[in-house]
């Protein structure tokens, strides 16, 4: 960990290794600022709106930011996500953040793979306006504050899903020393430059079978404080759920082997389309395995707002989330009555020690 990290930020560490072995909190995506029958309306949530408490986890998005436009890419305006972070922080909730960024090369999207990597880094062709999108980066994080004025933790999560090659950053459109390069830039330059002491860095690979090929790009001990796991493959059948026991098995023993923390970073099955997905798919994935369960959260994706989508010519089953009117709703409310399973208000202090 940084060694100069706020005293909140080594406190939500230590707090969340200490609830890790017993429970694990549920996260949701953008789940202040959207929901499948909603945009932008204050204190909504499906998540509350289905079990009546908000998610302990939010995560968002930082995709076009570097761009210095006033939306991400799916429409949410930063100044409204900067406030919805203050708030769910000032309720006790834990912030996570993810980046969709361009392509610095194309100057395309996060999904155009031209090869870019080699340009981000130190002397590359790119550098100079790369570290421009890590300034703006810089000045988004700085104005997450609490109501004393301290640094909100954060758990930053970047260049994520690195094992597959639909992102720039992707296994196939870099070397590992590209990549661990540019990793390893970003942790320096934030924290080092920038002076930003409220980042956890989290690693979080695509599916993988073997803890080599999960390793085969960390950057190593010094520059990752989270070993996470995004996965959208395991849960989509009863037959297959094993394979996400098994992955997060092996993702809290190298956690352990390292002092650190393991999450599920992303997961969920689009349109939620099993009645019983989170107790028979998700529920029984985590808890039925004495490693897999000590997974401190678990993250599902956004409940993309269904006429929105219509009104682009999308699938208007985008979401991955609980909502009320969900055939999974009544599923969901067992799930998150569980013990085991923590919402918002089951959370402690996470920010003391
Ligand atoms: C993807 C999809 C996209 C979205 C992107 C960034 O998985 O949900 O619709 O733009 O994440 O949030």
């Amino acid at each position: 960990m940084d060694p100069n990290a706020t005293a909140e930020t080594r406190a939500l560490y230590a707090n969340l290794q200490r609830i890790a072995p017993d429970r694990v909190l549920f996260g949701h995506q953008d789940d202040l600022a959207y929901g499948v029958e909603w945009v932008n309306e204050p204190g909504r949530s499906d998540v509350k709106e289905t079990a009546g408490d908000y998610p302990a986890v939010y995560g968002w998005e930082l995709g076009d930011l570097e761009l210095g436009n006033a939306a991400n890419l799916d429409g949410v305006d930063f100044q409204n996500m900067q406030r919805w972070i203050r708030e769910g922080h000032a309720r006790g909730g834990v912030i996570t953040l993810a980046w969709h960024m361009a392509n610095p090369v194309s100057g395309g999207n996060t999904w155009d793979t031209t090869r870019a990597v080699y340009a981000a880094l130190p002397g590359g062709e790119k550098h100079e306006e790369f570290r421009s999108w890590l300034d703006t980066f810089a000045s988004f994080v700085d104005g997450l504050r609490d109501a004393n004025g301290r640094p909100i933790p954060i758990l930053f999560r970047p260049y994520h899903e690195h094992t597959g090659s639909w992102f720039w950053w992707g296994r196939d459109l870099s070397t590992v020393e590209e990549y661990t390069g540019l990793w390893r830039f970003t942790v320096e330059y934030l924290r080092d430059e920038k002076g930003l002491h409220n980042l956890l860095y989290v690693y979080s690979p695509d599916v993988f079978q073997t803890e080599a090929e999960y390793l085969e790009r960390y950057p190593g001990d010094d520059y990752v404080d989270v070993l996470g796991s995004d996965d959208y493959q395991a849960l989509r059948s009863d037959s297959t759920v094993a394979d996400m026991t098994r992955r997060l098995g092996m993702v809290v023993r190298m956690a352990d082997a390292r002092g650190k923390l393991a999450v599920l970073s992303e997961t969920g099955l689009e349109g939620v389309p099993d009645a019983d997905w989170w107790t028979n798919r998700l529920l029984r994935a985590i808890e039925s395995d004495p490693d897999a369960r000590r997974i401190a959260y678990a993250l599902v994706w956004r409940n993309a707002n269904a006429e929105a989508r219509a009104a682009s010519g999308q699938s208007t089953t985008h979401y991955f989330g609980p909502h009320p009117a969900g055939a999974d709703a009544e599923d969901f409310r067992r799930f998150a009555s569980r013990d085991f399973v923590w919402l918002e208000g089951d959370l402690p202090d996470l920010y003391e020690q």
